[in-house]
């Protein structure tokens, strides 16, 4: 069985080697003929044009295809990367290759694999601006169910969703930002390192699944759809799969050389899932469709705003009381066994008017204004402007659980403001309402 291995790892080595040789013979397919199906060029496209828009009229079916926003976002992902191994394998005549994954262990010290930064070898890509910031960790957190880690639920394939499950949003659209260049726009398979970025959110599907209770959906819109790629070998020249046959990674025919979960992989029942307006424009209330997703509403801004502005959220704290004696009265042991309270920032209804995914900003909270400033997290805005330009948004929830002792003491306010990752970001995020929640009784 294929195994894949971690790109820093030495067993990689020979991988990456291969992997570079693959590019190589992609590309040039690519300067032959731009429309080949397994050249580097047309591959990227079957992920997107730059602008992550729909299909244009008179291009190939199979461009444009990518799942995003949706509970569709990992098995299509898997698939695209199942296929792209079976090209390399048959291009580099290596059967048994197999893609390593990207090992970032978070983001402060995210750096980019010395196999990828070297000018003359094929997995170079020019115009990355990587400069390592201060940046929220890019390790996900668990969630309960599958549409709140994956991705909302969808009758039918998206290409761009406005659910996005807390993975997507956080590694992956973190990293997409981060290295900038092409990784920031809906072609980032240009770019080489695409491919072991998208292998580390594939393997953290399959850790999150050796997680205690969690489960793939078992609804036949999700197991029964299937996704058509180029194949090297098919005498078609197309292969399709179904959900059904890559849920797994055992079920795919790989494995990973190991599934060890992230210290963050913790459960909280949150979901990134737009609020609804009412016909006035309005924001209606929170209309939560499942009990593990309740959350209980804190204190919001009256209105909307810009990262150019600072947001002030005046917190009803007889609610937060309530649910501190509530979770305290569950502890076996009372107060000091329920640790921090659940505390969650939410920028609602998030758009952006122009830019790719390195318009990146920086969240950070204060209490009243006065104590120390703390990260919340990143808005990484990866396909968000294409979106935004059709009337859609996204809903960003940062967990600050691990602050919540010092943002709700006396102060009574938090103070939300925001600073460009990279300064010449293009494009400032806007949103609805700033809100802080709790997890509903
Ligand atoms: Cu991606």
């Amino acid at each position: 069985m294929l195994q894949r291995k971690a790109v820093s790892t030495e067993a990689a080595a020979d991988d990456l080697a291969i992997y570079a040789e693959g590019v190589r013979v992609m590309r040039q397919r690519s300067e032959r003929d731009p429309m080949d199906p397994l050249g580097w060029v047309y591959q990227s496209r079957i992920h997107g044009n730059s602008r992550g828009e729909e299909r244009g009229p008179g291009e190939p079916v199979d461009w444009s295809s990518c799942q995003h926003g949706s509970w569709f976002f990992l098995p299509w992902h898997r698939m695209s990367l199942l296929q792209f191994e079976r090209i390399v394998q048959v291009s580099t005549g290596e059967p048994e290759w197999a893609l390593p994954y990207w090992d970032y262990p978070d983001a402060s010290n995210v750096t980019i694999p010395d196999a990828f930064l070297d000018e003359s070898s094929p997995l170079f890509q020019p115009g990355r601006a990587f400069r390592p910031r201060e940046l929220a960790a890019p390790t996900w957190q668990d969630s309960g169910s599958f549409v709140a880690f994956g991705g909302g639920e969808r009758e039918r394939p998206v290409h761009r969703g406005r659910e996005l499950g807390s993975v997507e949003l956080n590694p992956h659209n973190l990293v997409h930002g981060l290295v900038s260049g092409d990784m920031a726009s809906f072609q980032s398979p240009l770019d080489p390192l695409f491919y072991i970025h998208h292998c580390a959110i594939d393997r953290f599907w399959e850790v999150w699944l050796t997680l205690e209770k969690r489960r793939n959906p078992d609804k036949e819109s999700w197991l029964g759809s299937s996704f058509s790629f180029p194949d090297p070998e098919a005498s078609s020249g197309r292969r399709t799969l179904f959900v059904r046959d890559v849920q797994t990674v055992a079920a795919a025919g790989y494995s990973y050389d190991e599934l060890t979960p992230p210290p963050s992989a913790r459960e909280r029942r949150v979901m990134a899932r737009p609020s609804e307006r009412d016909r006035t424009g309005m924001l209606a209330e929170m209309a939560p469709r499942r009990k593990d997703e309740d959350l209980e509403l804190l204190g919001a801004t009256s209105r909307g705003g810009t990262v150019r502005d600072r947001a002030e959220i005046g917190v009803a704290s007889e609610a937060l009381e309530r649910r501190r004696s509530v979770l305290a009265d569950q502890g076996p042991r009372g107060a000091e066994d329920i640790g921090p309270l659940p505390l969650f920032l939410r920028l609602e209804n998030v758009g952006i008017e122009a830019g790719d995914a390195s318009s990146m900003w920086n969240v950070y909270v204060q209490a009243g204004g006065e104590g120390e400033r703390h990260l919340a997290g990143t808005i990484a805005p990866f396909g968000l402007a294409g979106l935004t330009a059709e009337g859609g948004r996204q809903t960003l929830t940062m967990d600050i659980s691990h602050l919540s002792d010092e943002l709700l003491g006396p102060a009574g306010a938090l103070e939300v403001t925001f600073e460009p990752v990279y300064e010449d970001a293009e494009g400032e995020p806007f949103y609805d309402r700033a809100a802080l929640y709790t997890t509903a009784e």
